[in-house]
């Protein structure tokens, strides 16, 4: 099963009875009261509307269906990041069900988050072969997290941390998945979803922004790491997958700095700064600032985690 419920190990029993058998109340844990996701994955069948047809509803057996079965097990990896790590029950904070549609149209190259679900095409097998791959399962599932966070506007800086912010809780979900350690983890943002057809490793690195691919047909990644490389453009509402390079390496330079695992301080700070930030066209300098106050909330002011994350803002060329 994709979703192990954990809940039951964090909530302590209750203490034994006390004089007169009263008990004192017990530890609260995060997630208690969270439970479950409730995932719908539909088949596309090649065509374009939305959301197509049922095939896999909550707890119904595997398909068999690879696609579908992805789909639904991803979710479910997703979901578990968000309820047991940050305490968010679903994307909306109040249970919505994770509507998702596999073989959207026919040879299509993207997957996305509609405002209300996940779409995800099959590739046209040249230049992508799939997208059902767990950090963009994250990814666009962030997407609709950050929706219902008070949003980021999809153009220009704002945009380019809309986008990052996805990465990040993009590659959460695929470390966590495999347990992987900081250190071990490779920052990759859809590895191996690239067709025969493409010379790279993936679609985005956080590690390495700028590297991920050089090709003829799709050019080199143009991911800059640092602000003196901003790339200003008005494609791509203005370079949103982009500039989210810079915001990115922060984050992996922040959770290179800290070691450990990736989902824990370093993706408290993340999700809390969204949550406290009140500004859907907020900059570059504006978001550092936010998780600069997130980290003095986790773990305290002038701590070496305080430092450390001033140290990576810093390296990308944000001085907070
Ligand atoms: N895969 C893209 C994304 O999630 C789709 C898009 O550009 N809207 O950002
Ligand atoms: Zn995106």
């Amino acid at each position: 099963a994709a979703l192990r419920d954990e809940r039951a190990e964090h909530v302590s029993p209750p203490p034994p009875a006390q004089d007169g058998g009263t008990f004192a109340p017990h530890a609260v844990s995060p997630a208690e009261g969270l439970c479950c996701p409730d995932r719908r994955i539909h088949d596309g069948d090649g065509k374009a509307a939305l959301p197509g047809r049922l095939v896999r509803a909550e707890g119904d057996d595997a398909t068999g269906d690879a696609d579908v079965d992805l789909a639904y097990d991803g979710a479910g990896q997703v979901f578990s990041l968000f309820a047991d790590e940050y305490g968010r029950n679903s994307l909306d904070g109040a249970g919505m069900p994770l509507i998702a549609t596999v073989r959207h149209r026919r040879n299509y190259n993207n997957a996305f988050w509609n405002g209300d679900q996940m779409a995800y095409g099959t590739g046209d097998g040249e230049v992508f072969r799939t997208f059902l791959e767990l950090s963009v399962i994250g990814h666009e599932m962030a997407h609709g997290v950050i929706q219902h966070s008070g949003g980021l506007i999809y153009e220009n800086q704002s945009g380019a941390l809309n986008e990052s912010i996805a990465d990040v809780f993009g590659a959460l979900s695929l470390q966590r998945s495999l347990g992987q350690q900081i250190h071990d983890a490779d920052w990759l943002v859809g590895r191996g979803i690239l067709g025969p057809g493409i010379n790279g490793v993936a679609l985005r690195s956080m590690k390495a922004p700028g590297t991920a691919y050089a090709d003829d047909l799709l050019g080199q990644d143009p991911q800059p790491w640092h602000m003196d490389h901003f790339v200003t453009t008005t494609e791509d509402n203005g370079g949103v997958h982009i500039n989210s390079g810079i915001p990115n390496h922060a984050f992996y330079l922040f959770c290179n700095y800290i070691g450990g695992k990736s989902w824990e301080l370093p993706g408290q700070v993340w999700y809390r700064a969204l949550q406290q930030l009140n500004n859907p066209m907020a900059s570059f300098q504006q978001w550092a600032d936010q998780t600069m106050d997130a980290v003095t909330a986790i773990a305290g002011r002038g701590t070496i985690e305080a430092v450390l994350l001033r140290r990576a803002w810093k390296l990308v060329g944000i001085a907070i």
